[in-house]
């Protein structure tokens, strides 16, 4: 297993162990973007993460807010806060709410779960870094769902007409969204057409790939005049066998049973353990 994958398969024990604690739902929807939140910021983000004010670093946003729990894991593990805390979670008086706000912990900026508005924010970000000429990047994390929402597309023609090529956003197709099948809610297909005809440089990718996610992320670059769109495919759950593609994960919450089976499959504890 790579490091990436090994840091991955981390963050998705922590969000089983979140959710179960919590009695929160979402488990599958952090559990499929969990290799992109890894790669982002094990590999692609210029963050400073003891300095999170500083204007001079690279920006993400989870536009799909419900899976906060992945993003306050790799937000620990990176040192915005201390580990300890994530056993805070949600409790009264937490810094650490369902839904990520900024001003509980640093590394959040922009309060998400209602769905819609992160690359409307995002684009709002990478104009005002343009005009600082500043040269860091704003990266967004989308889900196929929200990409059924008016909002996305008004923010989708308006950053190439701006020339926002310090702007990446990311979609995690998972193919589910909260009562069925995307595909059968709202078509999206063919998504990759779709931004590259508003204008977009677009990758479709597999999104449990590091080879093919860290290419595409890559390809983002402040210097150019065109946004960058990745779609990524992911499976909703992925990296537990019984929870893989399994939409019921969208509220359940695991029994104690479940997360040492799940945390088993991830190789996060030994059967000896
Ligand atoms: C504006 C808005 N409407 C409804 C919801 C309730 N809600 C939470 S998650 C979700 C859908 C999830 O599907 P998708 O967006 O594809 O994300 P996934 O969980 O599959 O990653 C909905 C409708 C919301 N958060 N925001």
């Amino acid at each position: 297993m790579s490091e990436l994958q090994q840091i991955a398969n981390e963050l998705r024990g922590i969000a089983i162990e979140l959710s179960f604690k919590g009695r929160t739902p979402h488990l599958g929807s952090s559990l499929s973007c969990a290799d992109i939140i890894a790669a982002l910021y094990w590999e692609i983000l210029d963050i400073n993460p003891q300095n999170p004010e500083e204007p001079q670093q690279d920006r993400f946003i989870l536009s799909k807010g419900h899976a906060v729990t992945t993003l306050y894991a790799a937000l620990a593990k990176k040192g915005y806060f201390p580990v300890e805390e994530l056993s805070t979670y949600v409790e009264a008086d937490s810094r650490l709410p369902e839904h990520p706000i900024p001003g509980c912990i640093p590394g959040i900026d922009l309060a998400t779960g209602s769905l819609g508005h992160g690359l409307s924010v995002a684009v709002g970000m990478a104009l005002a870094n343009r005009i600082q000429k500043l040269d860091n990047r704003v990266f967004t994390l989308l889900s196929d769902g929200e990409c059924n929402e008016g909002s996305i597309w008004e923010a989708a023609m308006f950053a190439p007409t701006h020339k926002l090529g310090n702007l990446c956003a990311i979609v995690d197709f998972n193919k589910w969204q909260a009562t069925g099948r995307s595909q059968e809610v709202m078509s999206l297909e063919p998504l990759e057409k779709k931004f590259e005809s508003f204008g977009w440089n677009t990758y479709r990718i597999d999104g449990h790939s590091f080879d093919e996610l860290l290419s595409a992320l890559r390809k983002c670059e402040s210097s150019q005049e065109t946004p960058t769109a990745i779609i990524a495919d992911t499976v909703k759950g992925k990296g537990v066998s019984f929870m893989e593609d399994d939409n019921n994960w969208h509220y359940r919450i695991p029994t104690k049973e479940e997360v040492e089976l799940a945390k088993r499959e991830l190789g996060l504890i030994t059967l000896n353990s």
